[in-house]
């Protein structure tokens, strides 16, 4: 299968320099255009301020990308008939030569093939509320289970049964590393009720923690990086925003992948920008702890 890695993704992978690999739905199905695009860029600065080179990983017109160009970036932002790209759609967008933007799994993908073992996102996606009669539960935590990329993320969507989602995660043997947290983020809010696995309140003890598993085993890591607390939105206001765009989607019959965007655009219209603010202060706020924890991994090796 060809790759396409950017000169500069491939020369540090190459040196065994920082990368953090960064996904592509939240530009195109995650985020409205044009704050999407900024964001997009955005994150790109703050992981090179650190230290460490990002690596936006999309599907255009048929070839994977690991690194992308403005214009990609762009095209992406827009979203004119872009993808939705998690593990079953590879074959299909690949073979028609079309545009996709990855999800955390599809990109988790990607990122493991080529090498880079940290990954920055908003929350990564997880076991839908009355998963019970839909089944809806998101491929990320099967690649999780399965692959050797550290993702950070400011916790599972609190559109997600977050109680469910953490039981899946100890089935598959995915910890949850709180960072400077003990109780594990919600997204637009920087606390739940629920535990994480461990806290750890630095990023080198985060690093030693991922190199010590890949020396036993093999399979994911989440790091969950509570939103920044001036950004972090009024938990009764939320919840309740949420159950009202849940009840919207089961109206609109809205299923499968659609389920997802659906709810965060609902949640900006419902919460007049609000969460849209939120979701960007996380995503920032994440982008910065990866390329710190993908700098202390590679110093030590
Ligand atoms: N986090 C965000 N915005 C997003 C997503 C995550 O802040 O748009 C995306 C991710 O790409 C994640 C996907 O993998 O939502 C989960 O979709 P689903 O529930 O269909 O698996
Ligand atoms: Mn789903």
């Amino acid at each position: 299968m060809k790759i396409d890695i950017k000169k500069e993704v491939l020369e540090a992978l190459e040196e065994g320099s920082a990368v953090v690999a960064l996904e592509s739905t939240i530009i195109s199905h995650g985020m409205p255009y044009p704050e999407n695009y900024e964001m997009a860029k955005k994150v790109e600065d703050l992981i090179r301020k650190e230290g460490a080179v990002p690596a936006t990983i999309a599907i255009i017109n048929g070839v994977i990308k690991v690194g992308l160009e403005e214009d990609e970036l762009l095209h992406l932002a827009r979203s004119e008939g872009v993808l939705k790209v998690s593990k079953r759609d590879f074959g299909y967008c690949i073979s028609q030569g079309l545009t996709g933007a990855t999800t955390v799994s599809g990109t988790m993908i990607i990122a493991d093939m080529v090498g880079i073992e940290v990954f920055a996102t908003g929350g990564i996606g997880g076991v839908h509320r009355e998963a019970n009669t839909t089944f809806d539960i998101s491929r990320d935590l099967e690649e999780l289970a399965n692959l050797n990329v550290a993702v950070v993320c400011a916790g599972a969507k609190s559109i997600l049964d977050l109680g469910l989602t953490l039981e899946y995660l100890e089935t598959k043997g995915v910890e949850v590393i709180g960072y400077k947290t003990d109780k594990l983020p919600a997204f637009f809010t920087s606390s739940s009720e629920f535990d994480v696995t461990y806290r750890l309140d630095s990023s080198k003890e985060i690093a030693k923690v991922i190199d010590s598993k890949w020396r036993v085993t093999y399979g994911g890591i989440v790091v969950a990086n509570p939103i920044p607390e001036e950004y972090s939105l009024d938990p009764k206001l939320i919840s309740k925003t949420i159950e009202k765009a849940i009840e919207e989607a089961k109206e609109q019959n809205i299923k499968g992948k659609e389920t997802t965007p659906y709810l965060l655009a609902k949640i900006k219209e419902l919460t007049g920008n609000k969460s849209l603010e939120a979701n960007l202060a996380l995503v920032y706020n994440n982008a910065t702890l990866a390329a710190k924890i993908a700098v202390e991994l590679a110093k030590m090796k």
